[in-house]
């Protein structure tokens, strides 16, 4: 019940491709998790989908089902760190919050 890897950094125009390995997921965006003007992305349960992120920040993401599980993720695109705070103060379920602090602390 984990993406894995779990946090990424990449350069802004870089494409991350999500690759189900197991069934039962899916990876999308989370609201208000991510940078102004940022792409967002929903795909479909047990289907590959690949998202290509211009706008630097940071963006959060969730498995769908097992959101309340704490199966999140987070992408740092380039060094622009600057809706960390709004990421902080979205209300997400405790074990997703608890993952997403782990995260962030791997933000470079
Ligand atoms: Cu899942």
């Amino acid at each position: 019940m984990q993406f894995e890897p779990a946090f990424l950094r990449i350069a802004p125009g870089d494409t991350v491709i999500f690759v189900p390995t197991d069934k039962g997921h899916n990876s999308e965006i989370i609201a208000d998790m991510l940078p102004a003007g940022g792409e967002t992305w929903k795909g479909k349960i047990n289907e590959e989908i690949s998202v290509t992120l211009i706008a630097e920040g940071l963006y959060a993401y969730k498995c769908l089902p097992h959101f309340g599980m704490g199966m999140v993720g987070l992408i740092q695109v380039g060094g622009d760190t600057s809706n960390l705070q709004a990421l902080q103060e979205t209300k997400i379920p405790p074990k997703a919050a608890d993952r997403m602090k782990e995260l962030i602390q791997q933000i470079g």
